[in-house]
């Protein structure tokens, strides 16, 4: 089965409304390479402007959070109808930043899973290890436990529309990435979890990126393997000839 590769830009927190407006006159028909998915996942106060700028071409536009609940009394959180109603498409959860920093659990992530599909948002889900879980030799046990949890509860048509993002921590804004054949094996081992709970059409249909200190450099290597169906990028999706040369780079 061929997946469409995915190449998705995770700002985290950079950008001003006036600077993602920037960023975005300068990738628009660059950053836009038929057969690959290019995605940006910015803050929310550069939702709106980003999903405007966007139409008509084919980049998507990502948060990179939503909360559980549809409403209610959660200040300063934000819903998954507040992003559908907005356009935008994708959604990052369960990142290793927010689980480190803002307490996020297997379960809440599983939650925010489901909150995803309710408003009709495709999740990049993410799952990697600790630099002491790898180096304890848990890699893999600890990606078997994040993915059976982000996925409970959900249907097999569902399963399938998840882009699962194997991000080892470690890897992560420090310039140190996995080599291309470990993620491999790590990803390869992912799509077998989900084999596992599912069958082997919905593992074939699921996309898994790889992410952690990828660069316009070392994108083609991973993408050359087997199982990894694009990136989810950090520090070299800000600037537009960076993120440009990342979506070439992926064809
Ligand atoms: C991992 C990645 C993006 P970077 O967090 O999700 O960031 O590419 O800067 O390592």
């Amino acid at each position: 089965m061929s997946r469409t590769p995915i190449i998705a830009g995770n700002w985290k927190m950079f950008k001003t409304v006036s600077e993602a407006q920037n960023f975005f006159a300068e990738v628009k028909g660059k950053a836009e390479v038929e057969g690959v998915e290019s995605v940006i996942c910015a803050p929310y106060t550069n939702l709106p402007a980003l999903v405007e700028a966007a139409r008509g071409t084919s980049i998507a536009i990502g948060a990179q959070n939503v909360h559980f609940e549809d409403n209610g009394a959660y200040t300063g959180e934000i819903s998954g109808g507040m992003l559908k109603e907005l356009g935008v498409k994708y959604v990052i959860i369960g990142h290793s930043e927010r689980r480190a920093y803002f307490a996020e659990t297997d379960e809440i992530v599983n939650k925010k899973v489901h909150a995803a599909f309710r408003h009709g948002l495709t999740p990049i889900v993410c799952v990697g290890e600790k630099l002491e879980e790898r180096e304890a030799g848990e890699t893999k046990e600890v990606c078997k436990t994040q993915t059976e949890a982000a996925f409970e509860g959900l249907s097999q048509e569902q399963a399938a529309a998840v882009v699962i993002a194997y991000e080892p921590i470690w890897a992560i804004g420090t310039g140190k990435s996995s080599t291309s054949e470990d993620a491999q094996d790590v990803i390869g081992y992912i799509r077998g979890i989900v084999a596992g709970l599912y069958d082997e059409a919905t593992a074939n249909a699921v996309r898994i990126q790889y992410g952690g200190s990828v660069k316009p450099n070392n994108v083609a290597e991973y993408m050359g393997q087997a199982d990894i169906d694009g990136a989810l990028v950090g520090g070299a999706s800000l600037e537009p000839a960076s993120y440009i040369a990342l979506i070439e780079g992926a064809k």
